[in-house]
């Protein structure tokens, strides 16, 4: 029996990645939930295995893991169940392709949106100082300085209508590659479905202008594709805050 524990927040961007991998391939794990919006992540027990303070990280026996695409790819090398990458190489390119264009470009500014709308009004009812401590116990100096601006609401306006550029470039870009294939990079079920899909499964509630049935016929063909797969509705089940329910308003819809 595997002896894999996933330290994780929601299914959802980042934590979601290795929750999925792992229910695709049917790996048992203990979940460890850490809770984001009351910082563990920077708890000196999670420190303890991750010292950068982000979150997902897995251990497998004696092995600490961290990077949420490379743990995935991990998971997928290291152990038996379902293909995650197809063999054709000119596939696994395109898979690659995608999911740098996810992790380096694109969802920073999926990620700072959230954080502007959803995160920062989340944990802002605190009072200050509990914030400033807060703040003070991060260890790396650019999340202290995006903690500060998602708390205290200070992300200009620039820098989040950058942002809402990249993203609706990103959805076009999305929308026209899955009128070519019935998955991201490939006509199978991949790692990048994976990645792109927790970044992107809420588009129709978050970005109605940008992604929608009218205007974005393929993408929503493909987010229902992947909600219906068994391991993601099962992964879904683990969340605990209202991202979790917003799932279900998205279906209704598609
Ligand atoms: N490149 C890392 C990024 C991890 C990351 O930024 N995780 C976010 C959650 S999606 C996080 O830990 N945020 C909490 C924080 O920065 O304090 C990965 O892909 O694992």
């Amino acid at each position: 029996m595997a002896d894999v524990t996933l330290y994780h927040w929601e299914p959802n961007a980042n934590s979601g990645k290795p929750m999925l991998a792992l229910m695709e391939k049917g790996v048992p794990f203990q979940s460890h939930y850490i809770n984001m919006l009351e910082f563990d992540q920077h708890k000196p027990e999670y420190l303890a295995i991750n010292p950068q303070g982000t979150i997902p990280a897995m251990t497998h026996g004696a092995r600490v893991l961290t990077e949420s695409t490379a743990i995935m790819e991990y998971v997928d090398e290291e152990f038996s169940g379902p293909e995650l990458m197809p063999a054709d190489a000119q596939d696994r390119w395109r898979i690659r392709w995608w999911m740098k264009f996810m992790d380096q470009w694109l969802g920073p500014s999926f990620s700072m949106i959230g954080w502007s709308t959803f995160v920062g009004p989340m944990v802002r009812q605190k009072p200050k100082e509990e914030l400033e401590a807060l703040i003070e116990r991060i260890p790396l100096p650019e999340r202290r300085r995006a903690w500060r601006k998602a708390m205290f609401g200070q992300f200009g306006e620039e820098e989040l209508a950058e942002s809402k550029r990249r993203v609706g470039f990103g959805i076009d870009r999305l929308e026209e590659e899955l009128g070519k294939r019935e998955y991201v990079g490939s006509d199978h079920y991949s790692l990048a479905d994976i990645n792109i899909f927790n970044s992107t499964y809420s588009l129709p509630l978050s970005h109605p202008h940008f992604a929608s049935k009218e205007r974005t016929p393929n993408i929503m063909r493909w987010l229902k594709t992947v909600y219906l797969r068994p391991a993601v509705q099962e992964t879904w089940k683990m969340g605990k805050t209202d991202l979790a329910h917003r799932y279900s308003l998205i279906m209704e819809d598609i």
